[in-house]
């Protein structure tokens, strides 16, 4: 119901899943302890020039061993919904089962699942959040998501992981931004494993061709998505009774001249050629024809009949991630290698070096609250109004790199942010009734933000590393707390103050 064309938060649904979100490589640490086998972010990390101040995730937040008080962290604060990943060579240190299993990453995770339950607070899990099994990794010279191989040995983890946690775990994440995966990875080689046919790649020894690889691994990791789902629904859902999908990740396009039909046409293309890229192929069983029509030499692959049967309807939600939005112009002669670039083909992001809003610390991201609203309305449109997942969304504070920590409390840039975003999200639900069931705020606390190693924070908690990881709360984790625990669940009558959080 609107009131004055007003939403109303209180219209929500009461059992909106209000959560914060994490990824195992950025917050957990204990990289060479209990077992674990190194993952392709610890070798990417090794490579001098590759990180940020030479940063790893060799301690990160040390949430290996601190993960009890964080989970008490968030039951104080009211948090009923986490989403987590699980380190897939923490628990199969090999890459897959016949290689060993590591009793010790099974009893973390139990551990953790269960002091998360035992604290109400709901697991949601990400099985890969980037962090490919180096043994895996190295066993093709090429790479190994370049490699069909892949899809049975992820099968095989995420097999293993349903049989093992999936009694007590009902939200299941395949992938994590597999297009960031892909085209960070592949295309511009900015992330592990740094792959793609820039002097940057051939320096860092990744080698790898911008032109064809992206869409090889690309397609590998949707056939690993969908073969996972559907032993997923054959083996385990009827008697587990949980949900399972993706999370992909859609940067907000608008048309830079909003009567130039050309401009209006980038913005679709542009969408389809990232989030189309991998949802297209689930519900629908095909890749976007926006896709298809540009890329017609024969390097988009194609879903055999079997494939695209399995891949066809692989999901039981959508899941996305929201950050920013870009103006976008049409292009015939967009610069560079544009025929081979499944990022820019056709269309120009911010051709005119104008930004939507102010930018956050980090250059990719500019605020721009309607932005999460557009992108949930495309997809609700898009896919036949199915149900939607907000699993990531959140800013680094313009110049927090070098504030005080008491400065870096008072985050009052990030509760803007999220006030913005979270009532356009609001908006999409209760004025354009789209049916969003929870959003994940990224994230629980500072962390290891990939190629901009710790100097980027995009916590609601403050992580001291030069003080033993110690935990401080901003204010943006107060405001998120008072918002979501007094509007979406009438029947909590109280919430946390800044008084009562200090105890
Ligand atoms: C998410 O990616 C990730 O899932 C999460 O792990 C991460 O910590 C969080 O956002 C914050 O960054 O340098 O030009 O190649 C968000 C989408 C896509 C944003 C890739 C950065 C790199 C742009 N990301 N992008 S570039």
């Amino acid at each position: 119901a609107t009131l004055l064309g007003l939403s109303l938060t209180r219209d929500l649904p009461t059992d909106f899943a209000w959560g914060v979100a994490t990824a195992a490589y950025q917050i957990e640490g204990a990289a060479a302890l209990d077992g674990r086998g190194a993952c392709i972010w610890d070798d990417y990390c090794k490579i001098p020039g590759t990180i940020n101040n030479g940063d790893n995730g060799d301690v990160a937040d040390d949430f290996y061993h601190k993960y009890q008080e964080d989970v008490q962290m968030m039951k104080r604060m009211g948090i009923k919904h986490f989403r987590l990943s699980f380190s897939w060579s923490r628990l199969l240190p090999n890459g897959t089962t016949d290689k060993g299993i590591n009793g010790l990453g099974v009893q973390f995770y139990n551990n953790l699942i269960n002091e998360l339950l035992a604290a109400g607070i709901t697991p949601w899990v990400t099985l890969f959040h980037w962090d490919t099994p180096s043994a895996l990794h190295n066993k093709t010279d090429t790479g190994s998501w370049l490699s069909k191989d892949m899809v049975d040995h992820f099968d095989n983890y995420a097999d293993f992981c349903f049989a093992v946690f999936g009694d007590r775990v009902k939200h299941w994440i395949t992938l994590n931004e597999p297009w960031t995966y892909t085209w960070v990875g592949y295309g511009v080689g900015g992330f592990a494993p740094g792959r793609c046919s820039s002097q940057r790649c051939k320096d860092i020894g990744g080698g790898g061709n911008t032109a064809t690889e992206p869409y090889i691994v690309t397609h590998n990791l949707i056939l690993a998505h969908g073969k996972a789902v559907q032993t997923y629904r054959q083996r385990y859902q009827q008697a587990q009774g949980g949900v399972i999908g993706m999370a992909n990740n859609i940067d907000f396009m608008l048309p830079f001249n909003t009567s130039n039909e050309d401009d209006v046409d980038a913005v679709n293309r542009q969408h389809a050629f990232q989030l189309g890229w991998y949802v297209d192929p689930i519900v629908f069983g095909r890749y976007p024809e926006e896709m298809a029509s540009i890329v017609t030499d024969g390097r988009l692959p194609t879903f055999t009949s079997e494939e695209s049967a399995m891949v066809k309807g692989s999901y039981d939600f959508i899941g996305f991630n929201q950050y920013t939005s870009t103006y976008i112009m049409n292009t015939d002669k967009p610069g560079g290698d544009w025929s081979s670039d499944p990022h820019t083909a056709t269309s120009v992001y911010n051709a005119t070096g104008h930004k939507i809003g102010p930018t956050a610390e980090s250059p990719w991201l500019n605020v721009y609250p309607q932005g999460i609203r557009g992108a949930i309305n495309w997809v609700n449109d898009r896919y036949n109004e199915p149900i939607i997942y907000i699993f990531e969304n959140g800013v680094s504070v313009p110049g927090e790199t070098k504030m005080s920590l008491e400065e870096a409390l008072h985050d009052n840039f990030r509760i803007d942010f999220y006030r913005g975003y979270i009532s356009a999200v609001i908006d999409s639900v209760v004025i354009d009734d789209v049916d969003v069931r929870g959003y994940f705020a990224w994230s629980l606390m500072d962390n290891f933000e990939w190629a901009d190693g710790y100097s980027t924070r995009f916590g609601l908690t403050y992580v001291d590393y030069k003080n033993d990881q110690k935990r401080y709360i901003k204010d943006s984790f107060v405001w998120y707390s008072q918002f979501t625990s007094s509007t979406s669940n009438p029947s909590r009558k109280q919430y946390p103050t800044q008084e009562s959080i200090k105890e």
